[in-house]
């Protein structure tokens, strides 16, 4: 009796883990509800791929026929494809395989399949930049360690368990139009270009090929010397340049349709042309002539900054708008969304638009380092879409940030977006499992940049917590699930910054975890734009930077309209306004507040915004599995108690300033300002 009751909790537990939902499968759970007949005259791996979805997840009607075409059509761009309810038709199998991805979320999600609708994507390369280090850790990463490196398993052949998980990578990747991946950090070690790491560069690539995903590395400006042996890396010094060939050689016989490389140089202690004496232009056409033969490109990122500038958020723009039209065509210069840093909320680089004759592509960072890591709830889209419709006036109204990047306004050779990635060898790939929606939401706008986020969180939300029994997606499902969690999400990036830096604050976290508030944060020694303070310039006076004309002029960076409606505090977006202005504590906000004042209500609606997801989250139990249910649960427990951290040591530190009373309606701190700067408020954060 003992024995059988032991065997049958033994078969549970077993049973139970099982079918314990894990959050692994991400957005991809479509299982066949019919048969479907797939018929193609092509044979590929990526054609392969392509019918075996379909078959595998079906929801169409039992018994149908489609067809998978290959065939020139004028109207069809890149890897785009034509779409209709029994035929998809491409220029390229990749194509077919996207047409087939589009098809069965359509049918997953109940969008309509129309008659020959063509989808194009926006930019033509679309990677992930993965922070990834040769060891094995994540620089920015909260997810556990890469799935591409490990010191101990580098130089051996992968195992077949390695190979499964970058399988479902791309899978991923290639299911949301994503097509590249650089595999490793911008911080980029010089082993990256020795033989046995390129050796495992080759096996990722054959993993990924026939997902229509190709690789990339970041490569190291100084590997001539460290690597190569060599006296000098100066760009334009001849065995520097032959060296370099001889690697792009080497990499491309391994990996035949390489995509190039990803360069920090010249940025946060990173080596560099500068070093030299030979500019940005110099360092990249370098290397774009070496790739050039190939096909392939170099994305040079913009992210440069120097102690000695007056205003870190202008440097990018002084350094690279004299370069404008020096760079060869196969280069695109990769510009982070804000003009300092990933924070909650930034102003765009004044860089989009801004150079009219060299290739620009967007840098958005999916890992969440500035707002939360993988605690908090944040949902990034919404950040995203604010920046790609953000107008730049460069050619008049109507020259949003997506279109000064996707080709349809300056004619560039190439057209690229990247995500820092947020994925790591954790079960759910991302930490949170709403993270993954950042994920997500990065491949859909990457392919659609038109998208917006209501749309991508409605598609998010039905394929990743739909389950078999409301495959026919219910009134009920609809309105006591779906909608108050897409409301949610909507709401989640706005409550982020309101509890952390509204309007306009920037960069006052403590320390360089990038995680609680330090708004004090400014050891001895320290470089000051390391510092918040620096950021916030609060003092008796008031708070903000000013960056107007009598400032730092920032502002002149700008193409007018925006030029003169930042400068002016009238006119300014309240957003924006301690990016640009520094105020006193008594300046008379629109809404007859005094400033003071309403830095308190941000602060405090961002809390309770964060006890109303709770709410939201604890009342839709019922329509989620248990594990997914519990796990968000508790990191929104964090969230709330962080956000009451962040509220409260934002306040009480601003007030020695201010030297104002918290509006008596607002609920009173519950922490000591001493706590949290003596005891650090990332570890009180953390521990909380
Ligand atoms: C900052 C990160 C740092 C990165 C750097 C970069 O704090 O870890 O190396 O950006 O983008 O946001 O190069």
């Amino acid at each position: 009796m003992k024995r059988t009751l032991f065997t049958l909790t033994l078969v549970s537990v077993i049973l139970v883990n099982l079918f314990a939902e894990d959050g692994h499968n991400l957005w991809l759970r479509n299982k066949n509800t019919g048969n479907v007949t797939v018929v193609c005259s092509e044979k590929s791996a990526t054609i392969g791929i392509a019918v075996q979805e379909l078959k595998q997840g079906w929801q169409g009607m039992d018994g149908a026929t489609i067809t998978l075409k290959i065939k020139k059509d004028k109207a069809i761009k890149n890897d785009g494809f034509k779409l209709s309810p029994t035929q998809i038709q491409s220029n390229t199998p990749l194509g077919i395989l996207y047409g087939t991805y589009e098809l069965l979320r359509r049918q997953q999600t109940g969008e309509p399949i129309e008659d020959k609708v063509v989808y194009n994507p926006s930019y033509e390369v679309r990677t992930l930049n993965h922070w990834d280090n040769l060891d094995g850790t994540i620089e920015r990463g909260y997810a556990g360690h890469s799935i591409f490196w490990d010191k101990e398993k580098n130089l051996l052949t992968p195992t077949v368990q390695e190979k499964l998980r970058w399988k479902e990578y791309a899978r991923a990747n290639a299911s949301i139009g994503l097509n590249g991946s650089v595999l490793n950090n911008v911080n980029a070690s010089p082993d990256m270009l020795t033989a046995g790491i390129l050796k495992r560069v080759k096996e990722i690539a054959d993993v990924l090929r026939p997902y229509g995903i190709k690789t990339y590395i970041s490569v190291k400006f100084s590997s001539p010397v460290l690597t190569g042996g060599l006296k000098t890396s100066d760009p334009l010094d001849p065995t520097v340049i032959k060296w370099w060939n001889d690697k792009v050689k080497e990499i491309y016989k391994l990996v035949p349709d390489f995509g190039g490389f990803l360069v920090k140089a010249s940025s946060e202690g990173q080596p560099g042309p500068q070093d030299f004496g030979r500019t940005h232009a110099d360092g990249a056409n370098m290397l774009a002539d070496a790739l050039k033969p190939f096909g392939g490109i170099v994305m040079w990122r913009a992210f440069v900054y120097s102690p000695s500038d007056k205003d870190r958020a202008k440097q990018a723009y002084n350094e690279f708008m004299p370069l404008d039209g020096q760079f060869r065509d196969n280069v695109i210069i990769q510009v982070k969304n804000g003009p300092i840093d990933f924070q909650p909320r930034e102003p765009f680089s004044p860089l989009f638009g801004a150079m009219k004759k060299t290739s620009v592509m967007p840098e958005l960072q999916i890992t969440q380092e500035y707002l939360g890591h993988s605690i908090h709830l944040v949902f990034l889209s919404t950040m995203w879409e604010e920046l790609l419709k953000s107008d730049t006036y460069q050619q008049g109204e109507g020259s949003t940030v997506a279109r000064c990047t996707d080709g349809s306004i300056y004619n560039q050779k190439y057209t690229a977006i990247a995500g820092v990635s947020n994925i790591g060898l954790d079960t759910n790939w991302c930490g949170h499992d709403f993270a993954q929606a950042n994920w997500y939401a990065f491949g859909r706008l990457a392919w659609n940049n038109q998208l917006t986020s209501p749309e991508i969180a409605d598609e998010w939300i039905k394929l990743t917590f739909e389950n078999d029994s409301l495959r026919n997606i219910t009134t009920d499902w609809t309105e006591n699930f779906l909608i108050p969690v897409k409301q949610m999400m909507m709401q989640s990036r706005e409550a982020a910054v309101n509890y952390m830096m509204p309007l306009g604050l920037h960069h006052i976290f403590s320390a360089n975890e990038h995680y609680g508030p330090g708004p004090w944060w400014a050891p001895k020694g320290m470089r000051a734009d390391w510092t918040p303070p620096y950021y916030h310039q609060a003092d008796s006076q008031g708070i903000g930077f000013d960056r107007t004309h009598s400032g730092s002029d920032a502002v002149s960076q700008y193409h007018e309209p925006l030029c003169s409606q930042f400068n002016d505090v009238k006119t300014c977006p309240e957003i924006y306004l301690l990016w640009f202005h520094h105020l006193s504590w008594d300046y008379k906000m629109k809404s007859g507040r005094n400033l003071w004042d309403e830095i308190c209500y941000h602060y405090d609606t961002g809390l309770n915004k964060v006890r109303e997801f709770q709410k939201t989250w604890d009342k839709v139990e019922k329509y989620v599995d248990v594990e997914r249910f519990k796990k968000v649960q508790c990191k929104l427990r964090s969230q709330s108690r962080n956000a009451q951290i962040w509220k409260d040591a934002c306040l009480l530190y601003f007030q020695q300033f201010s030297k104002k009373p918290i509006p008596y309606k607002l609920e009173r701190p519950v922490y000591e300002l001493d706590e949290l700067m003596k005891n650090d408020s990332i570890r009180i954060s953390k521990a909380n």
